[in-house]
């Protein structure tokens, strides 16, 4: 099932995610969840907060486009190590049509559970290190703009206000075309 991804500013997205006391099957369907959810917006990589669950769990794809492919579930991840630093202009699903350069580690070493819940590392460099950074700073409440000046990001706040009031606006527009239709997404 695909989910509403939040977009920023929201309190949920601040919010510390909590630590999975156990991959069953409420999980799997959590992960199955966002995998969807991130490949319907083409996105490289989803953290179960944007979608509303404040629990350590993260969906990462940074594949070309085969759906399924290179899908990477992290349940609890960890960083072992982290190493060097390296720049890179990113995006994040819950600010959309945002994009600035942050700083990050070069690489990392992530160690997490997979979902099957057995524990595995994950050495990571390139795009998917840029990627399980930028998510697991989601669960931890931190998003790529608190790496910015307050400038850039008050500038980004007053962007993202007027997108939400947007969407607001429209879906206020199809419930009053459709009343009798479930249009509340
Ligand atoms: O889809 C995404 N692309 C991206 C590009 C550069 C750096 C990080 C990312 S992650 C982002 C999806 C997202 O918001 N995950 O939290
Ligand atoms: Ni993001």
């Amino acid at each position: 099932m695909i989910r509403e991804i939040l977009i920023w500013p929201d309190p949920v997205l601040k919010q510390p995610a909590r630590s999975v006391e156990r991959v069953d099957d409420g999980v799997r369907r959590l992960l199955d969840d966002m995998a969807e959810t991130m490949y319907a917006a083409d996105g490289v990589g989803l953290a179960a907060p944007q979608v509303g669950e404040l629990v350590r769990c993260i969906v990462i794809d940074t594949s070309p486009k085969q759906e399924g492919q290179h899908l990477i579930h992290l349940v609890n991840p960890e960083i072992v190590l982290a190493e060097g630093v390296t720049t890179y202009t990113e995006g994040c699903l819950s600010i959309p049509g945002e994009a600035e350069e942050v700083e990050r580690a070069a690489r990392v070493v992530v160690r997490a559970l997979d979902r099957s819940g057995k524990p595995f590392e994950l050495d990571c460099d390139g795009l998917l290190n840029i990627a399980v950074q930028h998510e697991m700073d989601h669960l931890q409440g931190t998003l790529f703009v608190d790496h910015l000046s307050a400038l850039k990001r008050e500038l980004i706040r007053k962007r993202m206000k007027k997108l939400k009031a947007e969407k607001a606006a429209e879906r206020a527009e199809s419930v009053k075309k459709a009343p009798r239709h479930e249009s509340a997404l």
